[in-house]
C-alpha cells in the first residue's frame, strides 16, 4: 500500500514549527484509514456502533504522537522505511483503544455521560448493551489490525512486541489499572479500599496509567516500528507518558474552566462529584505551574534523543498543544 501526504512539508525549526500544517495532511489519512478499518459489515448494528465513536472527529492526538515519533526516526541510521506507511495501522488501533476506552467511561456505571465529541455518547444512542459490546469489538479489532495490516517489511518479533506492549499498555498494568485505581479513589467500587489521604503521587500513578500509558505507547511503538535505538525509542516513551500526564492535567483544568460547545462533552463534573484532579489538590495556578514544568522536562527528553531538532519539532509542537488546547 502506498501513502502519500497530500500537502507534505518539511518540518520548520522548533521556533515557528506549523502544527496545523503538520497535523492536517496526517489527520486525514488517519481518517481515512479509520474507515476504511471499520466497513459496514454485519451484524450492522455493531459495526454502526463501532464507527459512531471511532468516527467521531477526535483530535487524534495519540495517532499524530504515533506518526511524529516514527517520523523523527525516519532519516536515521540505515532506516528504509517510510515512517507513515509503517505506523499509520498502529496509530488507528491506538485511536480504537482509545474510543473504546472512552465509550466504557461514559457508561452509567462509570461516568455517566451524555455527550463526548459534541455528541451523543454511544449508549445514549444505541444503548447499554450495545456499547458495551462495540467497545469490546473495537479492542479486539485493534488487536488483530496492529498485527494483519502493518506492513510486512516490518519484522515479525519486533510485531509481536509492539502487540505485546500494546496490551500492557491497555490492560490491567495501564489505562484498566488506572481506571480501576481512580474508581477505588472515588469510591465507585465496593471492592476497592479508598487511600486514606488522597495525595498527588496516588493521583500522579492514576493519571500515568490511566491516561498515560496509552500515550506512552504512541511514541514508543512510532519509535520502536522504526528500529530506534534502545535509548532513543525509551526517551521518546517517556516524553509520550510525560505528555500524557500533562494532557491529564489541562483536561482537569479545562473540566473546571471550559464549556460544553468548546470540549464537545459536559464540564464541571469532576467538580461536582467531588473526584480526584489535579486542580482539587493544587487549584488553577497549581496546576498550571505544573505544567509549565512539565513542559521543560518533555523538550529536554527530546534533546536527550539526539535528534535533530527538525525531526522531534512535530513531538515539541504537540507538547505545547496538549498543555494549551482549549477541547
Ligand atoms: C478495557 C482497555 C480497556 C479500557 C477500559 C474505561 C477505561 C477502562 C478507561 C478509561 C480511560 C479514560 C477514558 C481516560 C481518560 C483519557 C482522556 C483524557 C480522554 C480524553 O481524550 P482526548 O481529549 O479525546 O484525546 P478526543 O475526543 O480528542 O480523542
Amino acid at each position: 500500500m502506498r501513502l502519500a501526504l497530500e500537502s507534505d512539508m518539511v518540518a520548520g525549526s522548533m521556533l515557528n514549527f506549523d502544527l496545523d500544517a503538520y497535523a492536517a495532511p496526517r489527520r486525514k489519512l488517519i481518517e481515512q484509514q479509520l474507515d476504511e478499518y471499520l466497513p459496514e459489515r454485519e451484524p450492522a448494528a455493531l459495526w454502526q456502533a463501532m464507527r459512531y465513536s471511532v468516527l467521531a472527529g477526535g483530535k487524534r492526538i495519540r495517532a499524530l504522537l504515533c506518526l511524529a515519533s516514527a517520523e523523527a526516526l525516519e532519516h536515521m541510521h540505515s532506516s528504509k522505511f517510510k515512517a507513515v506507511e509503517a505506523a499509520l495501522p498502529c496509530a488507528c488501533a491506538i485511536e480504537m483503544i482509545h474510543a473504546m476506552s472512552l465509550i466504557h467511561d461514559d457508561l452509567p456505571c462509570m461516568d455517566n455521560d451524555d455527550f463526548r465529541r459534541g455528541k451523543p455518547t454511544n449508549h445514549k444512542v444505541y444503548g447499554q448493551a450495545m456499547a458495551l459490546l462495540a467497545g469490546d469489538a473495537l479492542l479486539v479489532h485493534a488487536g488483530e489490525l496492529l498485527l494483519r495490516r502493518t506492513p510486512a517489511h516490518i519484522d515479525s518479533t519486533r510485531l509481536i512486541d509492539i502487540a505485546a506492549e500494546m496490551a500492557r499498555a491497555s490492560g490491567p498494568h495501564g489505562m484498566v489499572g488506572g481506571q480501576v485505581a481512580d474508581c477505588i479513589a472515588t469510591g465507585l467500587v465496593p471492592q476497592g479500599k479508598p487511600a486514606a489521604t488522597v495525595n498527588a503521587e496516588l493521583l500522579e500513578s492514576i493519571h500515568k496509567r490511566k491516561t498515560g500509558a496509552l500515550l506512552r505507547f504512541s511514541t514508543w511503538s512510532g519509535a520502536r516500528l522504526m528500529g530506534g535505538s534502545d535509548e532513543v525509542v525509551e526517551a521518546l516513551a517517556d516524553f509520550g507518558e510525560l505528555l500524557g500526564l500533562a494532557f491529564q492535567i489541562a483536561d482537569d483544568l479545562l473540566d473546571t474552566t471550559g464549556d460544553l460547545q468548546t470540549l464537545g462533552k459536559t464540564p464541571g463534573k469532576d467538580q461536582a462529584s467531588g473526584k480526584l484532579t489535579w486542580v482539587s489538590i493544587y487549584g488553577i495556578d497549581g496546576s498550571q505551574q505544573t505544567l509549565a514544568a512539565l513542559q521543560k522536562k518533555g523538550e529536554s527528553l527530546l534533546r536527550q534523543t539526539q535528534l535533530p531538532a527538525d525531526a522531534t519539532a512535530p513531538l515539541n509542537a504537540l507538547l505545547a498543544y496538549a498543555i494549551q488546547r482549549r477541547s
